[in-house]
């Protein structure tokens, strides 16, 4: 059996994702996701110009072998574009495995180990009535989970992941009005005075049964993050999400040492060399790599079966950027993973992005359940997929007051 031929898609709708498909000499097809969210032209261009001149002709079965060839092959190792151009490929081999054995993806790890994956949305409000109400909309869907971001009083411009203006809906990462990134501004202090009493407000409300999450974004110190740590405990967070920038993980030690709650990390990890003294030195307790990201499904893999052995569960990413496939592969896993813990979920739904990724997999009351159909289960119309094209885009940067730049 062989690859005969490799086509990248950019574009979609909202957004950019970076969609491969892999076709076969004998009519199957695999799709996978590139999309490296505000990067994406540069994955798709990593695929183009190195990765599919070499896949032609190689037999799709052997996905472990081509993994290594390209990974090891690159010589300059890692990185987000290389990973999540590798990704995609991975991605859709298993989806051409799965086809060929007409089996789902989690039949070929070994099965289901539960009926179906919690989830978590975002809930985001300009205030915290405005937050409030927003959580109640999801508690209302039947959400298990959510996660809260909140405006905070004082605070020159909007905080991570909430609108400027009460019962706006604002797509909370890019700004596609171009390149250039729109800058805000942050307060760690107003930041740290504010925000323990508004979780503990949205627990005294929703009851001890919600789970109720919160993403720092990376903004804390490590000190800073400790003491915040240590201040919400009694709130009985599911998790608390990027406490502080993960390149120096000692740090997360001191956040230890003053705390108990639960903390999550890895969203912009790309291999297991991210976070393996992490997981090793169980200085996490959730996750948060994406397949795409972080290699795909033969390398996410790894990192689940690594943290399993250090009671760290899984969380992995699902921000709007990753497309149905992403999730697709992800929900997979979830439905496999003995060690599984929750999934963030924002992307699947809208009428235009089900037209493009045609898919069986659904959400009910909070869980996700993942289809029957094999591979991945998720279709990609390329009729659709021609009315969209590249968007330029940003992620917002941010300040201090005196104008020092910090962490997004
Ligand atoms: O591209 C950046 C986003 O993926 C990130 O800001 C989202 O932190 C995020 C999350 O938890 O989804
Ligand atoms: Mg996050």
């Amino acid at each position: 059996m062989k690859i005969t031929g490799a086509k990248v898609f950019v574009g979609g709708p909202g957004k950019n994702y970076v969609t491969l498909k892999i076709e076969t000499d004998q009519g199957v097809y695999g799709l996978g996701d590139g999309t490296l969210n505000n990067r994406e032209t540069l994955t798709a261009k990593y695929l183009q110009d190195y990765l599919i001149p070499c896949l032609i002709g190689m037999d799709p079965r052997n996905s472990e072998d081509i993994w290594q060839y390209f990974y090891r092959g690159a010589y300059f190792r890692r990185g987000p574009i290389a990973m999540a151009a590798f990704g995609a490929i991975d991605m859709a081999l298993w989806d051409i495995k799965g086809k060929l054995a007409n089996l789902p993806l989690y039949q070929l790890f070994g099965g289901k180990s539960r009926n179906g994956a919690m989830v978590y949305a975002h809930a985001t409000g300009a205030d915290l009535p405005d937050l409030m109400d927003s959580v109640a909309r999801y508690v209302d869907q039947g959400y298990k989970a959510v996660r809260v971001q909140c405006g905070i009083p004082g605070m020159p411009t909007a905080s991570y992941a909430v609108p400027e203006q009460a019962g706006s809906n604002t797509d909370y990462i890019t700004d596609f009005s171009g390149i250039r990134p729109k800058e805000e501004i942050w307060d760690s202090g107003r930041y740290m005075r504010y925000m323990p009493g508004a979780l503990a407000e949205i627990r005294d409300r929703f009851g001890p049964d919600l789970h109720i999450l919160h993403d720092v974004h990376h903004r804390l110190l490590p000190r800073e993050a400790a003491e915040f740590a240590k201040e919400v405990e009694p709130v009985k967070l599911f998790w608390l999400e990027d406490p502080t920038p993960a390149e120096d993980q000692d740090a997360l030690r001191m956040i230890r040492q003053h705390s108990t709650v639960p903390i999550a990390i890895g969203e912009v990890f790309n291999s297991i060399w991210d976070c393996n003294k992490l997981i090793q030195n169980e200085l996490i307790d959730f996750i948060r790599v994406a397949v795409t990201y972080a290699g795909g499904i033969t390398h996410v893999k790894r990192i689940v079966d690594l943290a399993g052995l250090h009671h760290v569960r899984t969380g992995f990413h699902g921000a709007p950027s990753h497309s149905p496939l992403c999730m697709a592969a992800q929900a997979h896993l979830n439905a496999w993973a003995p060690n599984f813990g929750i999934q963030e979920y924002l992307v699947l739904g809208t009428p235009e992005c089900d037209a493009l990724f045609p898919s069986a997999h659904k959400m009910e009351n909070g869980l996700f359940h993942v289809s029957d159909a094999p591979g991945l289960g998720v279709d990609f119309d390329e009729t659709e997929a021609a009315r969209y094209e590249y968007k330029a885009g940003s992620h917002p940067i941010v300040r201090l007051e005196d104008g020092t730049l910090w962490n997004y």
